[in-house]
């Protein structure tokens, strides 16, 4: 019997339940296993109600091109194949959701829509629209937090350390593990298979920034976290802050698309035994990602600089006629035409292979502050550049990325700089303590 926790769902509209099918809108969580609201939808088709899976393809989504939309529908087209397998419906629709969903319900006729939770605030305007437009309720589950984003607080938490104390309360009862998904108790409708082909030709997205060579899907995404924790995570503590080392998990990009449920990963790593790596890993994966969905979900203006907090602005201002050495146009950034050679090689990394190491991320946005003419523009720059190469782009994580680096946000004030003010300052000679820079700059400069 599949039962998901109450406190994963909320309702985001006032019609009752009626009779007819259950319709699972994938949006953030594009997988068939581990996945809350698919269970939910599960759970309430029961024995009675045929379940119809829909993914709404955006055509143009917040500016993705062709290495996003490439990875997604990949791994789209093997949730089709794996829920056809266990007997269920899969549909794509193509347009705006709140546009073609509410008629695509009535069509069915559906008895009650469920959703993912997302805090991004198009995924949250087309919920309201679409709650507002269909007579059926329309529930929200969070299938990506561990302890639910709407349960740990109800409020914008000032960084890990008010945070953690409320997750780690509540992880002994939310790190559950995962009911498997029943096959289909009702036949579908039985949609015609969609023509992938097809779908990839109707794309209007930029083709010039391409696929990138990182297997997509549940399955990969299951074997790459296998893999990193047999062979990456004991040296994670020690190595993480080494880009040369490859010790990062590299999971972030199934973790946006919903490839891979953090919850599994949790699971995963913390059934190894205990220490400084598995702690460290579980840091990042459940309290800094949570704490990226708490800042989206309670700042609705997450990627302004307006979001940071008081103190950053103001030592922002304080600095923002300060003589920069360099100032570098959006064109010389993206072209990795810096003086630096380290930066470069950073850039020209997540350029050709969609992913940038954590600890440069940190390293590449600060460099962008210091070589900007104002911060809002080295912030508007630093999220422009990665949404169009990382392959995990336009993400809470990116955004909450980016405001820690540049705007203090969930950090605290540091020693005074020229530009930075108190901004916490990062330089090269840092990285050549941590790590083998020449090494790095001949990899990918
Ligand atoms: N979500 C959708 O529901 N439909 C889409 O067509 C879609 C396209 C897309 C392209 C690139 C990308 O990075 C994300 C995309 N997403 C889409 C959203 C994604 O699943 C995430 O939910 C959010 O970006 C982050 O929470």
């Amino acid at each position: 019997m599949i039962k998901v926790d109450r406190r994963r769902i909320n309702k985001l509209n006032l019609p009752e339940i009626s009779e007819g099918a259950v319709v699972y809108w994938m949006s953030r969580e594009q997988r068939v296993r581990d996945n809350w609201g698919l269970l939910h939808a599960r759970e309430l088709a029961g024995s009675t109600r045929p379940l119809i899976v829909v993914f709404c393809l955006v055509p143009s989504f917040l500016g993705a091109n062709l290495r996003q939309y490439d990875f997604m529908l990949k791994g789209l087209q093997q949730v089709e194949r794996d829920l056809r397998g266990l007997g269920y419906d899969f549909a794509l629709l193509s347009g705006q959701p709140d546009q073609t969903l509410p008629d695509f319900v009535r069509k069915v006729r559906a008895g009650i829509v469920v959703t993912d939770f997302d805090p991004l605030r198009i995924k949250q305007q087309w919920q309201v629209n679409i709650g507002q437009k269909l007579n059926v309720p329309l529930l929200e589950v969070d299938g990506h937090n561990v302890v639910p984003a709407r349960f740990v607080t109800d409020k914008r938490e000032y960084g890990a350390r008010t945070i953690r104390p409320k997750i780690q309360k509540l992880l002994p009862e939310f790190l559950e593990e995962f009911p498997e998904l029943l096959p289909a108790s009702q036949k579908g409708e039985g949609f015609p298979m969609v023509d992938w082909d097809q779908v990839r030709n109707s794309l209007e997205v930029d083709e010039s920034i391409g696929p990138v060579d990182l297997a997509s899907g549940e399955a990969a995404a299951h074997a790459a976290l296998n893999e990193f924790v047999e062979h990456g995570l004991g040296d994670y503590a020690e190595k993480r802050n080494d880009p040369n080392a490859e010790a990062t998990s590299r999971l972030s990009a199934y973790y946006h698309f919903g490839q891979l449920a953090p919850q599994r990963a949790a699971l995963t790593v913390a059934s190894r035994p205990a220490g400084d790596s598995v702690d460290s890993y579980l840091e990042e994966l459940i309290i800094r990602r949570e704490l990226s969905d708490n800042f989206c979900l309670h700042t609705p203006n997450y990627d302004s600089l307006d979001s940071a907090p008081e103190w950053a602005l103001k030592t922002l201002a304080e600095h923002s006629a300060d003589r920069r050495d360099y100032i570098y146009s959006y064109d010389e950034f993206e072209q990795a035409r810096t003086h630096s050679a380290l930066w470069n090689a950073a850039q020209s990394q997540m350029v050709r292979s969609g992913f940038m190491h954590g600890y440069m991320r940190m390293y590449w946005a600060k460099k962008i502050l210091e070589w900007s003419a104002s911060a809002e523009e080295a912030l508007r720059i630093t999220i422009a550049l990665n949404d169009r190469f990382e392959l995990d782009g336009r993400d809470p994580n990116g955004y909450v990325g980016a405001l820690w680096s540049i705007g203090g946000v969930h950090d605290r004030g540091w020693k005074k700089r020229p530009v930075f003010g108190s901004i916490r300052y990062m330089n090269e000679r840092g990285c050549r303590r941590k790590f083998d820079v020449d090494a790095y700059v001949r990899k990918w400069g």
